[in-house]
């Protein structure tokens, strides 16, 4: 048992230690509280039981077949509208050769998210998947986010289970966890209005878990939700987790102002420092104890943030981004994708294992621990 400065978390502290899970009004003492070296070793004695000094990455590009999208997110640099400079929208064979040009010796998955385009019609979706699992065979395709499935549901005029079947026979063999944002109805109705709601994200992974499609979860913060609105999203989430047992991952995701409306439109003019983003990911590993990782994901949070975040919970830092675009586009510092080498610098300088894996956490390789 470790020595707690604030009384408020002594309960908390045996609860934990007990392994018994923390209730609404727990997590949001967490947010409260001034003690966070207590919130700090917790967090990071939950990592260490769950997966000792074990810190995941994987070698990932990222791919948008285009940024056009109708949906109008007010906190998304991403999207273009047809005709706008900057725009893109590949064909199959196009995709092909981008991916060709930004392919690298060793690349273990290729992430894809995208725009919702209003005019590709569903057919596109599954022949892109199976185009590229035919031409880099080995490389796994982990693609489109609850939002773009929800998209390709209403364009097909089909349901979730059809699209993920289709797509799930053409190759895909994961979700990535992006679109979320915040499941608060009346912060969507704010910044992702015209997008899934809620039920509809979570409606999307749990048909996916149930079809054996593993998935991540995402959650946007640092913008216009309130703390509790935080829990919230990682309430609806740690039930779903309950039931289907099918999320890998959940990755917090901080609000980059740039080239985006959200913060002047709102009146918003300050964003999540560091001890904000450590505290978020330290109450995620704690609150959400069903989900096996807590990701740092160093292009929202910097690198060397990430690298401190391993303290506080977080068990996977992402992988080398190639290409990312999506918050580079907001401001973000993925500008420039990060070697496995680096990565694994930065794992190994702060005392623990770097740990290659692929898009459903099979190990590749297990480096050496430091002395
Ligand atoms: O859904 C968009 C977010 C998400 C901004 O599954 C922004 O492993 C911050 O899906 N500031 C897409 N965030 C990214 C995504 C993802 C990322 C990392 C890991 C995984 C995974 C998935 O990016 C969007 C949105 O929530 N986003 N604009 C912005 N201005």
């Amino acid at each position: 048992m470790i020595s707690v400065r604030d009384p408020q978390l002594q309960p908390l502290a045996a609860k934990v230690y007990d392994g018994q899970r923390l209730s609404f009004e727990e997590g949001l003492t967490l947010y409260q509280t001034r003690d966070l070296n207590t919130l700090m070793r917790l967090a990071n004695y939950v990592r260490n039981e769950r997966h000792g000094d074990d810190t995941y990455f994987v070698h990932s590009l990222r791919f948008s077949q285009t940024n056009i999208c109708y949906v109008g997110c007010t906190f998304c640099s991403f999207a273009k509208r047809f005709g706008e400079e900057g725009a893109w929208d590949w064909s199959v064979a196009e995709s092909v050769e981008w991916v060709r040009e930004h392919y690298q010796p060793g690349l273990t998955e290729i992430h894809i998210s995208s725009g919702h385009h209003p005019k590709r019609p569903f057919s596109y979706y599954p022949q892109l998947v199976a185009a590229l699992r035919d031409n880099f065979p080995g490389v796994q395709i982990k693609a489109w986010t609850a939002a773009e499935i929800h998209h390709f549901a209403k364009i097909a005029r089909s349901d979730y289970h059809r699209v993920l079947r289709e797509l799930k026979d053409a190759g895909l063999v994961a979700l990535p966890g992006g679109g979320a944002e915040i499941f608060s109805e009346r912060v969507r109705r704010k910044i992702a209005r015209n997008k899934v709601d809620a039920n509809g994200w979570l409606e999307v992974h749990r048909t996916a878990h149930e079809m054996g499609i593993r998935s991540n979860a995402t959650m946007l913060y640092g913008h216009i939700e309130t703390l509790a609105e935080r829990l919230d999203h990682m309430e609806r989430l740690r039930k779903l987790q309950d039931e289907t047992g099918g999320f890998m991952s959940f990755i917090p995701l901080s609000f980059q102002p740039w080239g985006n409306n959200l913060a002047q439109n709102l009146g918003k003019t300050e964003f999540t420092t560091g001890l904000d983003d450590l505290r978020n990911l330290a109450i995620a590993r704690l609150y959400l104890d069903n989900f096996p990782h807590i990701k740092g994901y160093w292009a929202t949070l910097t690198a060397p943030l990430a690298q401190v975040s391993l303290d506080w919970g977080v068990s996977d830092i992402d992988g080398t981004l190639i290409a990312e675009s999506i918050v580079t586009s907001a401001g973000a510092s993925s500008g420039r994708a990060l070697s496995k080498e680096q990565l694994a610098r930065y794992i190994s300088d702060a005392g623990r294992v770097p740990v290659e894996r692929d898009a459903l956490y099979n190990v590749i390789r297990r480096y050496e621990a430091v002395s």
